[in-house]
């Protein structure tokens, strides 16, 4: 007994140096603890940033990896008061009346089929729409959209190797143009999907490139092909019974589905040429009067991820009611298309026979949703029902690891998995359900993320955090390929209401029109008095005039709707309608400097009617000391 005692003891001894020295987490890549692997020292930078979707947040979640930490977040579709953004003028615009969005699928813009760090694009669901964010200065530029004849934009954006085009199709099928009255018991004769291609400028500026008519399944996820596939898009869908009630029993009848391949040059080429029709305002192609745009290879159970491998030559299909990854050949596709050896057109589309295309059926296991691909020749396929990632070799087609993960995995990325060439290190894992893995916080749960180590030969767990609702998809890439702004320079802003100097500081009234022209300088607005009445609209345009790192100041009104954030150097504008007589205070809403409790003001508003003067400029005194302090820095 005494001995069995002792044994134990060792053994437990042996168990928790192992522990303490780390040796059990050995098998990875990169030696060291899960804890040493994402380790980065205060102080220290992470070497990726992960740009996670924020689902129906409608914002785009930025982190660091290894180290997991949540860095800021990028508002897109959903107004921000921590960042000023639907509350200006501009960004309100921007926004075009809505104040939410489902944000799904970030895509980072490529040269080349790589990742260039200018831009990042993401759709809004629901309403057809895609956003571009600088990554300049982290801020939405531009939101394109509601695509016309788009019943929600699922498979988007999903840029080309050069950003030539961003994609848009329809989740929900419906009649075309989206106004048309129809009965749902028509579903098979009126209703289409469309399939849209949006051109990219080389400033990213988007606008309408074609769209085609599609036949009435439900168009699921999308990818670019590359290399050798260069000039085609890629499609999934489900629902190729076309049924319009109870999906969940009615869609998954058919042993096939399809993926499309889109040829964006040809159907380009065709609208240039003039055979498009304009419906809805968008040039629309019907393939039963242009051919040669668009194929469909008949695909296995509900086919949702759509993933072409870094060389282009092989086109990933995950049915999500099978246990097999499709893996099509691009080069036997082009034979196929080639030969016309088609079994069948439906509404004008080819169909391709499913043998001619495909190249290898791979086991992964239950569930499969989404591939991505490392530098190494594998490929990580997400197993929703498994709550497992597979990794397997592209060529061999064997699955040579698996790792749990907790729980339900949707997307995966991996580091640059989406290009010609990826980086590979880590895999994010981005699962559905984090259940009990966080310290509880009622009924509503967190989402997870899982980081996964790659540079070894079995994948390592190396670390979970909590993410707010709802990364659907996240892309990685390498820091050193993003250089954001560190201000902005005060001699570029080309704003027309920006002023450089405390001494173009005025109130500018025009009938009920009022234009405040300010600067905020540590620790002061000018003017911080403004004269209005009862009845005026007035247009604060705010310039910060600072041109040190991080000193941003904030424009707040008391009782109101309005807070916006000024960077330094930028120029912002807020609308105020003087609604009754009295004195409203307004305030520095961002935390700028030891004084910061003092940058304020007051809106003074007499009754309707009362005369103001049609110029108010700041006193002297207080224009001289702004100056002085600016010269001083
Ligand atoms: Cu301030």
């Amino acid at each position: 007994m005494k001995r069995k005692i002792g044994l134990a003891l060792l053994a437990i001894a042996i168990l928790a140096w192992a522990v303490a020295s780390g040796c059990t987490r050995m098998a990875g890549g990169a030696g060291g603890s899960a804890a040493q692997k994402t380790y980065v020292k205060p102080g220290e930078h992470d070497t990726h940033y992960a740009f996670l979707s924020g689902g129906h947040s409608g914002q785009v979640f930025v982190y660091g990896l290894p180290s997991c930490r949540y860095i800021t977040t990028i508002p897109v579709f959903t107004p921000e008061p921590a960042k000023g953004y639907g509350y200006d003028e501009e960004s309100k615009a921007m926004l075009g009346g809505f104040t939410w969005g489902d944000a799904h699928h970030p895509g980072l813009s490529e040269t080349n089929g790589n990742f260039d760090g200018r831009w990042l694009f993401i759709n809004d669901m629901p309403h057809a729409r895609i956003a571009r964010i600088d990554l300049k200065d982290f801020t939405t530029r531009e939101i394109y959209g509601p695509i016309p004849n788009i019943s929600a934009a699922h498979a988007c954006p999903y840029p080309t190797p050069n950003t030539e085009y961003v994609f848009a199709a329809s989740r929900f099928s419906a009649p075309v143009p989206t106004n048309k009255v129809a009965k749902v018991e028509d579903y098979v004769k009126d209703f289409k999907g469309v399939i849209a291609g949006i051109k990219v400028s080389s400033e990213g500026r988007m606008s309408m490139g074609f769209e085609i008519l599609m036949p009435p399944f439900h168009w699921d996820l999308s990818d670019a092909g590359k290399g050798p596939s260069h000039g085609w898009q890629f499609f999934t869908c489900y629902n190729s019974e076309m049924a319009h009630d109870t999906l969940e029993v009615k869609a998954s009848q058919a042993e096939m589905d399809y993926v499309a391949a889109v040829d964006w040059r040809a159907a380009q080429k065709a609208v240039d040429e003039g055979k498009a029709d304009m419906i809805g305002g968008a040039p629309v192609l019907n393939p039963e009067k242009v051919k040669g745009i668009v194929y469909l290879v008949p695909t296995p159970k509900s086919p949702h991820g759509m993933d072409v491998n870094p060389t282009g030559e092989y086109i990933c299909a995950s049915g999500k009611l099978q246990a097999e990854v499709s893996v099509f050949s691009f080069k036997k596709l082009m034979a196929a298309i080639d030969a016309k050896k088609f079994e069948k057109e439906i509404m004008g589309v080819p169909v391709l026979a499913y043998d001619d295309v495909l190249e290898a059926k791979v086991p992964v296991g239950l569930g499969p949703l989404h591939t991505e691909f490392d530098g190494k020749g594998f490929a990580y396929t997400s197993l929703f029902l498994d709550s497992q990632v597979a990794k397997w070799k592209v060529g061999t087609w064997e699955v040579v690891d698996k790792i749990d993960v907790y729980y339900s995995i949707g997307h995966l990325s991996v580091a640059e998995g989406a290009t010609m060439n990826p980086t590979g290190e880590y895999l994010l894992a981005l699962d559905k359900l984090s259940k009990d893995r966080y310290l509880p916080v009622g009924p509503s749960h967190p989402e997870g993320a899982q980081l996964i180590d790659l540079r070894g030969n079995k994948m390592e767990l190396l670390y979970d955090f909590p993410t707010y609702p709802e990364p659907h998809y996240g892309q990685i890439i390498s820091a050193s390929k993003i250089k954001p702004l560190k201000i902005y320079p005060l001699s570029e802003n080309k704003n027309p209401h920006a002023i450089k100097s405390a001494e173009e500081a005025r109130v500018e009234r025009k009938g009920k029109r009022v234009d405040a022209y300010m600067v905020a300088v540590r620790t002061h607005f000018t003017p911080d008095v403004i004269r209005v009445a009862a009845g005026d609209t007035v247009y604060f345009h705010v310039t910060n005039l600072e041109q040190d790192i991080d000193i941003t100041h904030g424009f707040g009104i008391l009782n109101s709707n309005i807070d916006m954030q000024v960077e330094p150097g930028e120029t912002k504008t807020v609308k105020w309608v003087a609604t009754a007589a009295g004195i409203t205070p307004f305030y520095c809403s961002n935390f700028c400097s030891a004084l910061h409790q003092e940058m304020q003001g007051y809106l003074e508003v007499a009754a309707a009617g009362t005369r103001i003067a049609g110029v108010q400029r700041p006193p002297k005194k207080q224009v001289e000391e702004v100056a002085a302090l600016l010269r001083r820095r």
